[in-house]
Parts: structure tokens; C-alpha cells; sequence
């Protein structure tokens, strides 16, 4: 992988995690072991070598504790969303402001446009764009658009058909190499050919989202085969629990911002 990671942008579950938007049905997230599991997320993107910093809670957006959804971020761009959801369309304005700190200068995405950064998959110079319940078609268009600018390829993966995936990146992620990790909902995906391909097995389909960071990857604990797979093709395992955030439609990837 050509990209090396240096920082990581969190923030902190709040009192009002479990007032979150979610259909999974698995029961009300418990925040203290909550702040656990992020603590320890938190200290494996250290471990990965990264400079990580953590906002604290946002008590007026129940869900911002899932920042990947508010930026898309590459080494030319650094692109604020429009999230899907209403309820969190306020969460953009402290990391606009977190990442100007950081040095970024920010582009975003305007009305009518939505666009959730879990839906966006960076391979390379590639940028797969999901058209989703949180995506939409302008959305899509004007980051297409501004990625183009920058020098990047785009193509849009429509998965309003599909009903597991929230975001794109629910069933996907790039681990560098020319390599994709697909959940079986995205198999017949005529984008992803001239990739090589790392299928997740049905029953660890929720692993998919999981986290390539220089000689890392982060996979949700749980999950053996899909960890032993990524071990034989040479990569670093990170495990890491996280059934709190999946109780709120989370997963690894949703927890952080790369560059
Ligand atoms: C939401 O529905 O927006 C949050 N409860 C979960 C967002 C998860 N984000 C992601 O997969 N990128």
C-alpha cells in the first residue's frame, strides 16, 4: 500500500449514545463499556502509529461519535459531507473546525446533496462511491466531481436494492495491494473485477468492515476465520471488541477519521 496513515480524528460516545439512530435490535448500548471499547480502539490506532485525537462528546448529535460519516479524506482532499440523516447533518460544523486545526483545507458538499463518508471506498487512486439510503445521486455527482478535480477515478456502487448494508463500506473495505474484502451481499459487484478479491464468509459478514492501516488491520473480535485469512496474507490482526457501536449500526470503520 502506497499511502502511509499518520493521524486519526475520534470523538467520544456521549450521554446520549443510545438515543443514536439504529436498526439492529440488539439491545440498548451500555456507554460505560461503551468508552471502553473506544478507549481501546483509540490505543490500536496509536499502536498502528498514528497521532490520534479525540473530540469529547457532542451531547447535541447522539450519533457523532461515528465521524467517519462527516469527512472524506485522502492525501489531496478533504471533503466535509452533508450526512443522510437529519439528525446528524449539525456534526460537521467542530469537524470542519478539527480538521482546519490539523492543517486541512476543507471542501464540502452542499444541499441537495447527501453524502454519509461510510458509503466512500478509497483504493488508491479509485474512489467507489455508494449510492445508499444516506447517498444520494447529487451527493454522489458533486463528490465525484470534487475528487475528479483532485486527480482521482470514481464510479458509483448503487446498494439502495440491498437491505443489510448501511453503508457501502458495511460490506467493503480496500486493504491495499489491489485488494478488496467483500461481504457476500457485494459479490456480484462488476465494479470491484481487476481487483483481487477476499470474500467474507456469510455467518462473519458484519467483519468486512474492518480497517487497513499501514501494516494493520483492525477486525471486530469475534470473527476467527476472517482473522486467520487476513494472518495467512500477511497482515497484521488487531481484534478489537465493539458491540456497543454495533448495537447502533457501527462498526470499526465508522469510528474514526484516517489520513
Ligand atoms: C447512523 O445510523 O448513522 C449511526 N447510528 C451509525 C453510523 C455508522 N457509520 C458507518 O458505518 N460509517
Amino acid at each position: 500500500m502506497s499511502y502511509r496513515f499518520e493521524r486519526a480524528l475520534t470523538r467520544l460516545p456521549g450521554a446520549n449514545f443510545a438515543n443514536g439512530l439504529t436498526s439492529a435490535q440488539l439491545g440498548r448500548p451500555d456507554l460505560d463499556l461503551a468508552l471502553i471499547q473506544h478507549a481501546a480502539y483509540c490505543e490500536a490506532l496509536r499502536r498502528c502509529g498514528l497521532e490520534v485525537r479525540t473530540l469529547p462528546p457532542d451531547l447535541a448529535h447522539a450519533d457523532s461519535t461515528f465521524v467517519e460519516d462527516t469527512a472524506v479524506l485522502s492525501a489531496a482532499a478533504t471533503i466535509v459531507t452533508r450526512p443522510g440523516a437529519a439528525s446528524r447533518q449539525g456534526e460537521v460544523g467542530a469537524i470542519t473546525q478539527a480538521l482546519r486545526d490539523w492543517g486541512r483545507e476543507t471542501e464540502c458538499i452542499t444541499a441537495p446533496g447527501t453524502v454519509d463518508g461510510g458509503d466512500i471506498c478509497q483504493a488508491e487512486n479509485h474512489f467507489f462511491i455508494g449510492v445508499s439510503a444516506r447517498t444520494n445521486d447529487a451527493g454522489a455527482q458533486q463528490l465525484g466531481e470534487a475528487l475528479r478535480a483532485h486527480g482521482y477515478t470514481t464510479s458509483t456502487i448503487d446498494i439502495r436494492d440491498n437491505r443489510v448494508l448501511l453503508h457501502l463500506k458495511s460490506g467493503l473495505a480496500y486493504l491495499g495491494d489491489r485488494r478488496l474484502l467483500l461481504a457476500p451481499e457485494l459479490a456480484r459487484v462488476e465494479e470491484f473485477r481487476g481487483y483481487e478479491l477476499v470474500r467474507v464468509e456469510p455467518e462473519e459478514s458484519y467483519a468486512a468492515n474492518c480497517v487497513r492501516i499501514n501494516a494493520h488491520v483492525l477486525v471486530a473480535d469475534g470473527y476467527p476465520r476472517l482473522a486467520a485469512a487476513l494472518r495467512a496474507l500477511g497482515y497484521e490482526v488487531v481484534t478489537l471488541p465493539i458491540s456497543e457501536f454495533r448495537k447502533m449500526d457501527g462498526g470499526l470503520s465508522c469510528l474514526s477519521l484516517r489520513f
